[in-house]
């Protein structure tokens, strides 16, 4: 008798957890999305003027012909930690997974300066599946930071600019839900970004 009793209880502690697990409840998170890394846990160094081939012709003039302006792309690694242990969403059902769907850079000078980039809203689509760790790649610097004034006369002396470096932390935010429902949550990160005209001369001895 205390066996089909226990076995009785067995069932009814079995459906309730089924029904606890099936809710759908949109309050209800079960995934935890962290920033595993940025950049591969480098510091990032912003170039804000792409040297060509050429650096300097044969009487000593800087070759600006050949210079470009780049935009930035940021290497991230997402996490999702399945936020309750028991509940094991095969592919293809609802929960088992997070998509990213939007973020924004927002910046702050940590070198004394007060003039910073304003902040960029970007959208994307990258999906981490439950328990994986998942790489994708989000716009950081785009083209008309590296024209703002500030920025701009960080070019090499050659190109017309003053040289030096600022130094600032970017703080973004992703939004993002878990796949089956439509609650939004925020996902946070910062990372160190240095502003400069990196001159790798050694690559680029190349004389007209
Ligand atoms: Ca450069």
């Amino acid at each position: 008798m205390k066996s089909k009793l226990f076995s009785f209880m067995c069932v009814i502690g079995a459906l309730a957890f089924l029904l606890v697990s099936c809710e759908d409840n949109p309050e209800g998170n079960r995934a935890v999305v962290t920033v595993a890394s940025f950049n591969d846990n480098a510091p990032f160094f912003c170039d804000v003027l792409e040297q060509g081939d050429s650096l300097f012709d044969q009487a000593g003039n800087a070759v600006l012909r050949d210079d470009f302006i780049a935009e930035d792309y940021l290497k991230v690694a997402f996490y999702n930690r399945p936020y309750n242990s028991f509940i094991v969403s095969p592919p293809g059902y609802p929960y088992g997974e997070y998509l990213i769907t939007r973020y924004r850079v927002e910046w702050a000078r940590v070198d004394g300066g007060v003039q910073v980039p304003p902040p960029y809203d970007g959208a994307t689509s990258i999906s981490i599946p439950s328990g994986e760790l998942v790489e994708g790649y989000i716009l950081l610097v785009p083209f008309m930071v590296k024209e703002l004034p500030f920025i701009w006369t960080l070019r090499y002396v050659q190109a017309g600019g003053t040289g030096g470096e600022i130094l600032c932390v970017a703080n973004i935010t992703f939004w993002g839900h878990e796949v089956g429902t439509d609650r939004e949550t925020e996902v946070i990160g910062s990372l160190s970004v240095n502003f400069a005209d990196w001159v790798i001369e050694t690559k680029k001895k190349k004389q007209l």
